[in-house]
């Protein structure tokens, strides 16, 4: 019953309104533009809407068995370090291909921004946290998809370790070949984001993104960021300018 001291509740109002299409989308204050206002883009921003309202929170992307792992070809950039790849980073391909001649000893994944404790975490520190393994499909946007078994830790547990400020909205991740992306944070704090560090029982091969690679199980396959150094936690939307997907001609958002 609606009275003025007992309103439907919100879900409830949600559901109503994704129930009658056409206000679907006028109904949600709660998104932000993930991309530019420009009118090329207005699809990205309508899926994105329609996905944050009509998905349920936290809907989790289907588990196979060890038994459905299929070979998975090995995509983009395979090894940071190497010059003759289209995308290497001056700056930061030399420092991988140290860091991999050490076998990642030295290696650490920094997480900034807008966290309590700014952290750098080595491999091990990563390995001690609780893990999660799971087996997944991976679609590329190219048009093949493979199934392999991940195992690593829940971004989460990260983002908790590192305490997330109250304003905290996006996270965005760098990688070794100069790549920068970023998702939100309900993707973020979803129970099957992993940052992973094994596949398919053993480490995480250099040409799926060694040491430590995203799992983001609700998005294309672009979107699970090989090759991590560091994470920043933001308030606001960043497109991450010409190291990100969307002045590269990508969607921001590839939700499957
Ligand atoms: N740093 C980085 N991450 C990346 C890429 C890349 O080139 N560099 N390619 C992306 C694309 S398009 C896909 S399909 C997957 C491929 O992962 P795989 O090599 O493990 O199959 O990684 C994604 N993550
Ligand atoms: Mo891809």
């Amino acid at each position: 019953m609606m009275t003025p001291n007992n309103p439907v509740p919100r879900r409830a109002f949600m559901k109503a309104m994704a129930s009658s299409a056409g206000l679907v989308l006028a109904g949600c204050g709660q998104t932000e533009p993930p991309t530019y206002g420009n009118l090329l883009r207005m699809g990205d921003l309508l899926t994105y809407k329609a996905h944050r309202l009509l998905l349920p929170e936290h809907s989790l992307a289907h588990e196979y068995e060890y038994s459905d792992v299929t070979s998975v070809p090995a995509i983009g950039t395979t090894n940071p370090g190497n010059p003759a790849r289209s995308i290497y980073s001056a700056e930061f391909g030399p420092v991988y291909e140290q860091l991999r001649a050490d076998e990642f000893s030295g290696w650490r994944l920094t997480v900034e921004g807008s966290v309590m404790r700014p952290s750098a975490f080595t491999l091990a520190d990563l390995k001690r946290l609780p893990s999660r393994t799971q087996i997944t499909r991976h679609a590329c946007e190219e048009g093949w998809s493979a199934i392999a078994q991940w195992t690593g830790v829940p971004l989460r547990t990260v983002l908790e370790a590192a305490g997330l400020q109250s304003g905290a909205r996006y996270v965005q991740f760098h990688a070794y070949d100069d790549i920068v992306d970023g998702i939100d944070m309900l993707d973020a704090l979803h129970p099957q984001t992993l940052l992973a560090y094994g596949m398919n029982g053993r480490d995480l091969p250099i040409g799926h993104g060694a040491p430590l690679r995203l799992r983001v199980e609700t998005q294309l396959g672009y979107k699970s960021v090989k090759f991590l150094r560091r994470i920043v936690v933001t308030d606001h939307f960043d497109d991450n300018g010409s190291q990100g997907t969307i002045q590269n001609g990508w969607s921001w958002y590839a939700g499957i």
